[in-house]
């Protein structure tokens, strides 16, 4: 079983491609192969760097852009700015296989996820129509401190990849993505982590997503989940009921108290991992809490906490809000997911022996992912999603998530590194 999931893991990562999505061969990556990134099928063998950064020879000026087209960088601090590009993303950025479903990312999500310490206005790049001033293109990094196993990168995470439908195939991505490489070159950052869920060179892990129902009904109603066979909506309903409260003693929401205890505990958790990125006590402050004046609609972030009675926090979990547009449903327009996002816990530093520290900790996992999808279902979230990542292999199955059609590839930019097995949990995954 051990090799089958070898020989499994191996055909993810020389692009046999999970899902059928876009197989092809190294040559036939016209761009990919001529960037800094390990190609498709190279035994990595050790890891570092591809190419050597030299800012003093990077271009001061743009990439040459068609005629038509002009480069803009984004003020995502101007409210109509991040309305334009909300309204280029839902109606043109992800959707799956079939789709039935596009990510409808929120404007205050956009604003909390390009916003980040330390962030670049020049990194929010947009392509405009040079009549009109539509926006029809993007592209968007932040900076972040990466771990790549013992090695720290200084290093973006770069998201919002779209082009506009009508633009498509017209080798308008490879431009922008030379462009945001251009400009996080000159802030000297030379690797770079991103996601994607279709098969580029090379993934240096491959995460299945998997849903966890909240709303058995709406999610037959749309085509999300189907009624399996011999069952009924009724026993559907059943099996996912969840009690309707929490049950971990201690549990509240997190406060801005809270950011110095939560930063040391997910400090130490991530570094048990393969693959992480750095958080101060700022971005531990960005990434959990939004100002409790927000409206209840553009909320975007929950996090909780587990206090004892000696003041300590010994847990905590977040999840975060993404809905998707239900394509063409007469009734439903949106699914309401929420992805569970970085969590942690002490019982992982009990001193126990391996074989007896695993159930423990998977006893725990279980008890706060089960609160989470309790509130998450008080919350009116539909579906509550999670990557086959972290520690999740040990709570998926028990609080009945079923595997998804959808993988997320996770690759680097600039840096070789072995594969990892999902022993890791950088932040790409937004
Ligand atoms: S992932 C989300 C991506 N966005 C979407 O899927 C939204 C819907 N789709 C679109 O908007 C378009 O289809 C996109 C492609 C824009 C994706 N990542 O212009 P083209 C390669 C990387 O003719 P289009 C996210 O945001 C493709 O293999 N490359 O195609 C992370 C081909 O190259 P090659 C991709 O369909 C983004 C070329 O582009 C992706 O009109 C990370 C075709 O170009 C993809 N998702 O536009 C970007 N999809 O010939 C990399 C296609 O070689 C960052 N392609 O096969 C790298 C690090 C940079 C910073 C470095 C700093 C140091």
């Amino acid at each position: 079983e051990q090799l089958l999931k070898q020989v499994k893991l191996q055909e993810l990562l020389t692009g046999m491609a999970p899902g059928g999505k876009n197989k092809k061969d190294m040559a036939d990556y016209k761009f990919w192969k001529t960037q800094p990134v390990a190609p498709l099928g190279e035994n990595v063998e050790q890891d570092g760097v591809i190419q050597e950064g030299n800012v003093s020879k990077i271009p001061k000026e743009p990439l040459p852009m068609h005629k038509e087209f002009e480069w803009v960088t984004m003020n995502l601090e101007d409210p109509a700015e991040l309305k334009e590009l909300y309204e280029l993303l839902t109606a043109n950025y992800v959707e799956d296989d079939d789709a039935m479903f596009r990510f409808d990312y929120s404007a205050s999500f956009l604003d909390w996820a390009l916003k980040s310490p330390g962030w670049l206005k020049e990194w929010h790049v947009g392509v405009r129509v040079a009549s009109s001033k539509k926006l029809v293109a993007f592209i968007s990094g932040i900076p972040l401190d990466l771990r790549v196993r013992d090695r720290v990168l200084k290093a973006s995470e770069i998201n919002f990849l779209c082009v506009h439908k009508k633009l498509r195939s017209k080798r308008l991505a490879p431009i922008l993505i030379k462009e945001i490489t251009r400009r996080c070159n000159l802030e000297g950052v030379f690797q770079a982590i991103y996601t994607g869920g279709v098969v580029l060179p090379t993934p240096v892990s491959v995460c299945r997503y998997y849903h966890r129902s909240l709303n058995w009904p709406k999610l037959c109603d749309v085509g999300f989940s189907a009624l399996p066979r011999g069952s009924t909506v009724a026993r559907q309903v059943l099996k996912y009921k969840l009690p309707e409260k929490t049950k971990t003693k201690g549990l509240r929401p997190m406060t801005y108290a809270d950011v110095p205890r939560v930063g040391n505990l997910l400090r130490r958790f991530l570094s048990r991992f393969e693959m992480s990125q750095g958080f101060d006590d700022a971005e531990v402050a960005h990434w959990m809490l939004q100002n409790e004046s927000i409206a209840k609609k553009d909320r975007v972030i929950w996090a909780y906490v587990v206090e004892d009675g000696a003041g300590n926090i010994t847990d905590f979990f977040s999840f975060y809000s993404l809905p998707s547009s239900i394509i063409g449903h007469p009734q439903h327009k949106v699914l309401n997911a929420a992805y569970l996002f970085y969590y942690a816990t002490e019982t992982a530093f009990l001193e126990l022996p391996e074989h007896d520290l695993r159930p423990k900790l998977s006893a725990r996992l279980n008890e706060l992912v089960n609160d989470a999808l309790v509130l998450a279902k008080k919350l009116e979230f539909d579906v509550f999603n999670a990557l086959s990542l972290a520690d999740n292999a040990m709570f998926l199955d028990e609080q009945k998530f079923g595997a998804g059609d959808g993988y997320l590839n996770f690759y680097l930019f600039n840096y070789k590194a072995r594969p990892m097995t999902g022993g890791f949990l950088p932040n790409g995954q937004l």
